[in-house]
């Protein structure tokens, strides 16, 4: 999808000053102890723990996941030689530390660590400066209602305004996150549904809600520490995924699947760091689903630590969505599918057109796990069959602009990719959460598969995977499962 993602995630490495001395980096060093110790025991949790109401699953899974942590973390800084400028993390036990190259070797071989891996990059500053352009105030929102309004052909395709019109269900109570790369948060479609940190008093330079990052109104921008998430650069990326999410419409055409859903805008470009710190966030400020527009090729074993991320996140109910990516026909060799769609738990969203033929760019199966030494599942030829679902990645998906935004408008709306694929299907999620909100982001997953209209070749397949998202038919199915339980 974007290579630009990718430009900031270099390698760390800086020398001592005095000559002679070895260099030193930061790395990401893996504790032991997990919440889940394999690929098994992801399977495992779900069987103990899918009756459970989703805030009592959220809250019991961050304080297993904290008190692992911090049970764990001194004996493992102590044993690393208690080193200075520690960045400790919960989404998974591991701490970011600065470490010579022969303390990294060694630390690879110590009881209590699990895998050491190269911290990619991160800002220096933490916490967060600087004012929002726009402070928002919530308003009190109209129920939707499509009215005059246009709805656009992959809405249809989608069996959307089903949803809407039958069933009742446009998103409300619903926060969605996107991993992106800021939006505008002015768009006059946006503006009504962005999600607004009521704890948090906009612009005047305090950390009120004293979640360590000052003034964070709309969500957080890690990759710079900022509160600031307004994109105003021409390529707008973000604004084109979060209206295919929640866009209500007001410019004169609806293009969010949930237009009553509320959208967290969450920037972390950059490599895994980044990524746990915006987990963590959007799991204690409440998200339910995280779509992510991004691809990252050639992890190697880092491809485990995103894994291992992505199962303890699904873990505390939170559902994960990512495109396919664009990448068949790029190489000689067919690419597998990156990180993050390539994980299990992950919603992997590939493109088809408006005749439903697969997109020629839509990245194919099958992945393999065989490799990443944490997991050691999926092996070849078999492999993990992905993509899971397929959806719509354009042209023509009716996003509008205004004058303020007309930047976005310049390619006259033939933008594609299945970055806009996935953003759909988090809708449809966020569609079912609102129809269900105790539904656990597996069970979402697999009535989201099992829900679609399945195309050629028979079963799910290494193409569309389980097929053509239905929404009418995944919310149906949701409802149902709240009359059972
Ligand atoms: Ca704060
Ligand atoms: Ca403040
Ligand atoms: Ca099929």
């Amino acid at each position: 999808m974007k290579p630009g993602v990718l430009a900031l995630a270099s390698l760390l490495v800086l020398p001592l000053g005095a000559s002679g001395q070895e260099e030193w980096a930061y790395y990401l060093v893996l504790g032991k102890s997990q919440l889940l110790a394999d690929g098994g025991a992801f399977a495992e949790f779900q069987k103990e723990n899918g009756g459970l109401p989703a805030a009592e699953l959220r809250k019991k899974t961050i304080a297993r996941l904290k008190a692992i942590a911090a049970q764990e973390q001194p004996g493992l800084l102590a044993a690393l030689g208690s080193p200075r400028d520690v960045r400790p993390l919960w989404i998974v036990n591991a701490v970011v530390v600065p470490l010579s190259q022969t303390k990294a070797r060694a630390a690879q071989a110590l009881e209590c660590v699990r895998w050491v891996y190269p911290a990619e990059y991160f800002p220096w500053e933490e916490g967060g400066a600087g004012k929002v352009a726009e402070v928002l105030s919530r308003t009190k929102r109209e129920p939707f209602a499509i009215g005059r309004k246009r709805i656009p052909w992959n809405l249809k395709e989608l069996n959307v305004p089903a949803v809407w019109k039958s069933l009742k269900v446009t998103g409300e109570g619903v926060v969605v996150t996107s991993f992106d790369e800021g939006l505008n948060y002015r768009h006059r479609d946006l503006r009504k549904n962005m999600w607004l940190n009521s704890d948090e008093i906009p612009n005047n330079g305090k950390d009120d809600d004293q979640n360590g990052l000052v003034d964070d109104l709309y969500g957080f921008d890690f990759t710079r520490m900022k509160a600031e998430v307004l994109d105003a650069g021409p390529d707008q990326h973000g604004t084109l995924t979060s209206c295919l999410i929640v866009g209500d419409g007001t410019g004169g055409q609806v293009t969010g699947v949930a237009p009553r859903a509320e959208l967290m805008a969450v920037r972390a470009e950059g490599g895994a760091y980044l990524a746990a710190r915006a987990f963590q966030y959007a799991l204690e400020e409440g998200a339910r689903v995280v779509n992510m527009s991004f691809s990252i090729p050639d992890l190697g074993e880092t491809r485990g630590l995103w894994r291992m991320m992505a199962e303890h996140a699904t873990c505390a109910g939170m559902v994960l969505v990512s495109g396919a990516g664009n990448f068949r026909q790029d190489a000689d060799v067919p690419e597998q599918i990156r990180i993050p769609e390539g994980i299990p738990c992950v919603i992997c969203v590939g493109g088809v057109d408006e005749h439903r033929r697969l997109a020629p760019f839509s990245s194919t199966g099958p992945v393999e796990w065989k490799s990443v030494k944490l997991y050691q599942d999926f092996p070849l030829p078999r492999g993990l069959v992905k993509p899971d679902v397929v959806a719509f990645p354009g042209p023509r998906l009716g996003l509008v602009g205004t004058d303020d935004d007309a930047s976005y408008l310049d390619d006259g709306n033939l933008r594609q990719g299945n970055s806009l694929s996935g953003p759909q299907v988090a809708g449809v999620c966020a569609l079912m959460l609102s129809a269900n909100p105790d539904l656990p982001p597996w069970r979402v997953k697999e009535l989201l598969e099992s829900t679609a209209r399945d195309l050629v070749p028979r079963g799910k397949d290494n193409e569309t995977g389980a097929g053509l998202v239905n929404a009418f038919k995944a919310v149906q199915a949701a409802i149902r499962e709240r009359k059972r339980r």
